[in-house]
């Protein structure tokens, strides 16, 4: 357990501009969406505390997070009855990947205030993923593209042996 929540990433901090700044919603939807960050902050806003959970071994709890149901996001892009997985895609390059009815649990949102704070960029702001049911590695930081899609896109992680179910309460660390 850690009291700080420690920071665990491919080493490069992206910069925020808000001016060029964008979260596309694009794949199998009717209606693709790039959203401005003004736009994001205008979503139906939600806070919740959750715990975090690093496959490296580290837990920090009680982070209270604010930000928007990703259920919100899903609803505003009117998926195609095939989506099946979504992929995330950040600005710094990292990848993740998830099956769609693992996000649609109502603790699953997209962050942009950490208790109490604008979420600062080294914790993946102005916009980053919380999952608290699977392993740090699915939350993905600095999020600029949600895809939805038919077949799964292996994530970063993933590819390198990571469990792609990532369930920290069976300690399901790498695949198998
Ligand atoms: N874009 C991006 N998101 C990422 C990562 C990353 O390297 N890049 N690392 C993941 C891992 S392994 C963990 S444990 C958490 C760490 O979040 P924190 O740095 O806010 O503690 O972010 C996840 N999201
Ligand atoms: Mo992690």
């Amino acid at each position: 357990m850690t009291g700080k929540l420690p920071r665990l990433d491919l080493g490069v901090v992206p910069k925020f501009n808000e001016g060029t700044w964008r979260l596309r919603i694009e794949g199998f939807v009717e209606k693709p969406l790039k959203l401005t960050f003004a736009e994001v902050l205008k979503l139906p806003r939600m806070s919740e505390t959750a715990d975090f959970h690093c496959v490296t071994g580290w837990s920090r709890l009680d982070n209270k997070w604010d930000g928007v149901l990703f259920q919100t996001v899903v609803d505003a892009a009117k998926l195609k009855p095939e989506v099946r997985f979504v992929t995330f895609e950040c600005s710094d390059g990292y990848t993740t990947s998830l099956p769609l009815a693992d996000l649609l649990a109502g603790n699953v949102m997209l962050a942009y205030m950490l208790d109490g704070q604008t979420l600062e960029a080294k914790h993946g702001g102005p916009l980053r993923m919380v999952i608290p049911d699977k392993y740090g590695y699915k939350s993905a930081k600095w999020v600029e593209t949600i895809r939805f899609t038919i077949d799964e896109e292996v994530g970063y992680w993933e590819q390198r042996g990571y469990s792609d179910t990532a369930d920290p309460w069976t300690e399901d660390r790498y695949s198998r």
